[in-house]
């Protein structure tokens, strides 16, 4: 599938629904989205009209097991960097150090995405072939709320990742600005903006996707580990030893000693990734062009593109909604400023 085909298999997506999903979805508030398809707010979030039924397939029919790792993500946040580490960090055991799979898949054709991906047009998905090894690792960009039951209410780990908003919108409007279908007008600076203060967007609001995870993870740290993009770009060896413990696969001291977690630190790292041939050409199960998942990796690109006044907007809407929560976000590396709400 191409770019193209995936826009019109959105469109056909929308045409294909049959009479009991129609009238399911005429109720729904309904938005135009960022890259030319529909969002729908249904169970309080913005959910792409690509994925609308196989995200209700995926919540009615997955069963997890206990022993499932589910790698969940806001769009734009780490999705891609948290697959890789994950997948390798997880089956090292499996290949030989020289036989990495990232050299030859992409992290998302390793780490397959639920809604996207495995339910997309299959209501019951071979699950247990689409994992190459056990324990089962699968992503999502489902709300915590959304989760299916099976998820939540069993022992299986949860890895969450989230980024401050200020960089996730750059990445999001930037990503959506090159696959905007062509025959419609580019997004403005200001469209995208106002369309992501109201939260707008796949998966959107970003602050009760981030905030239903962070209350879940601080109620039940054994179960969902809760990560932050910038905390991972600032020490990523130290992340990636806490995420092998969460994961039951604790590096031994003669990894240790052979340098392995800075071997994987740098597989997965952002220079690596994007220079890989896999990575620059090939498709996303969705159409989207590999490579569109690697741009820049860096904290504190926003203020590149921001104005001083959407940053003051922004900043007030983090104060609003982080209110009280106990999380912040850093904005920015070089000074490592720290956002706290309560300020
Ligand atoms: P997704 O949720 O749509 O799958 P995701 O991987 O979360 O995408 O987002 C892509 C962002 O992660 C891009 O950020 P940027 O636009 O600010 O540059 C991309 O560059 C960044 N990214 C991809 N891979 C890595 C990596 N290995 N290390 C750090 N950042 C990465």
């Amino acid at each position: 599938m191409n770019t193209a085909e995936m826009f019109s298999l959105t469109q056909k997506m929308e045409k294909s629904w049959d009479n009991e999903f129609q009238e399911l979805v005429k109720a729904l508030p309904k938005e135009d989205g960022w890259i030319g398809s529909h969002l729908y707010f249904y169970q309080g979030f913005w959910c792409p009209a690509l994925v609308l039924k196989s995200f209700i397939s995926f919540q009615k029919n997955f069963q997890a097991f206990a022993s499932d790792v589910i790698l969940a993500t806001f769009p734009k946040c780490g999705t891609t960097w948290l697959k890789a580490l994950a997948y390798i960090t997880l089956y090292r055991s499996h290949f030989a150090r020289d036989e990495n799979p990232l050299l030859s898949s992409s992290p998302h054709q390793l780490v397959r995405f639920l809604e996207y991906d495995l339910y997309l047009n299959n209501p019951f998905p071979d699950l247990q072939n689409a994992c190459a090894y056990e324990p089962r690792l699968f992503a999502t960009h489902v709300p915590y709320a959304s989760l299916p039951t099976s998820i939540t209410d069993s022992n299986n780990k949860i890895v969450y990742i989230c980024r401050n908003p200020l960089d996730m919108f750059i990445s999001l409007w930037l990503f959506s600005t090159k696959l905007r279908e062509n025959n419609l007008r580019p997004l403005s600076p200001d469209e995208a903006f106002d369309k992501f203060y109201h939260g707008i967007y796949a998966f959107g609001p970003f602050f009760e996707h981030v905030l239903g995870y962070w209350k879940a993870s601080r109620e039940n740290p054994n179960k969902i580990l809760f990560l932050k993009y910038e905390d991972l770009m600032e020490d990523t060896n130290s992340h990636l030893k806490k995420l092998s413990m969460f994961l039951g696969v604790p590096f031994t001291e003669d990894e240790e000693k052979q340098g392995v977690v800075p071997e994987i630190v740098k597989m997965c790292s952002f220079e690596n990734l994007k220079e890989l041939e896999v990575n620059k050409k090939g498709l996303h199960a969705s159409g989207i062009p590999n490579a569109d998942f690697f741009r820049k990796g860096e904290v504190g690109d926003w203020s590149n593109h921001l104005t001083p006044s959407m940053v003051e907007r922004l900043e007030k809407l983090i104060q609003e909604k982080l209110n009280n929560s106990g999380l912040t976000f850093k904005l920015s590396s070089k000074t490592s400023r720290i956002f706290h709400p309560s300020e």
